[in-house]
């Protein structure tokens, strides 16, 4: 009688092997279904840094700083400012100031009607709209020797597709390849699990 309800061993043996089967195959899935998403989301945040963070601009530099030698219309062409951008400028404090002034005020090298005067050292000014801003030296003779820099601050790209990286942009590029290279490295060793 007992015979009768029981399977054979080896027919348990089989169906047994066959469910873990199964289920270490939807095992995998479900975790590849996962390193999808996180790698989803990553890829989303890497595009929103390149697309809208503010960058902080020390003026001239690299190859220059503030100060007599540099060619601020060089620097000013390789770079695109936005608003919330920040430029800072670093001198030294016995040597320059800054001055900011209108275009007549640039134009002429005169400070007479600034907008507003530093001389910290390290000045930061803040780039907070769309517009043009004009800095220049005030101590004697630098503003005419090239001494004066006029900054273009223009909306930042608002399209559907993220602007196209810049070399301003230079730190976030590196930031969103980074994210990149790590949800690369999720999905591989995911994946052999
Ligand atoms: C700009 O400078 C201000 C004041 O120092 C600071 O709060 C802000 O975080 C800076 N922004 C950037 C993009 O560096
Ligand atoms: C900036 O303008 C003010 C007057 O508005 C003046 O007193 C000051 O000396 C000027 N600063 C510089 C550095 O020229
Ligand atoms: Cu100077």
């Amino acid at each position: 009688m007992v015979q009768v309800f029981s399977a054979s061993p080896r027919f348990l043996q089989l169906a047994s092997s066959r469910f873990q089967l199964r289920s270490a195959e939807m095992e995998i899935r479900r975790r590849q279904a996962l390193a999808m998403a996180l790698a989803a989301v990553l890829a989303a945040v890497a595009v929103a840094q390149v697309a809208t963070a503010a960058t902080s601009y020390t003026v001239g530099a690299p190859d220059g700083l503030w100060d007599m030698h540099t060619d601020y219309a060089e620097w000013v062409a390789a770079r695109t400012f936005h608003p919330g951008d920040n430029i800072t400028f670093t001198y030294s404090r016995e040597l320059h100031d800054v001055v900011e002034v209108g275009k007549a005020g640039y134009d002429a090298c005169s400070s007479a009607n600034n907008v507003s005067a530093f001389r910290s050292g390290n000045d930061v000014v803040a780039l907070t709209a769309v517009g043009t801003r004009y800095f220049l030296c005030g101590l004697t003779g630098h503003c005419v020797s090239g001494m004066k820099i006029r900054i273009d601050v223009v909306a930042a790209s608002t399209g559907p597709v993220a602007a196209p990286p810049t070399t301003s942009a230079g730190g976030n590029v590196v930031a969103g390849l980074g994210a990149l290279v790590v949800t690369q490295a999720l999905l591989g060793s995911i994946s052999v699990w």
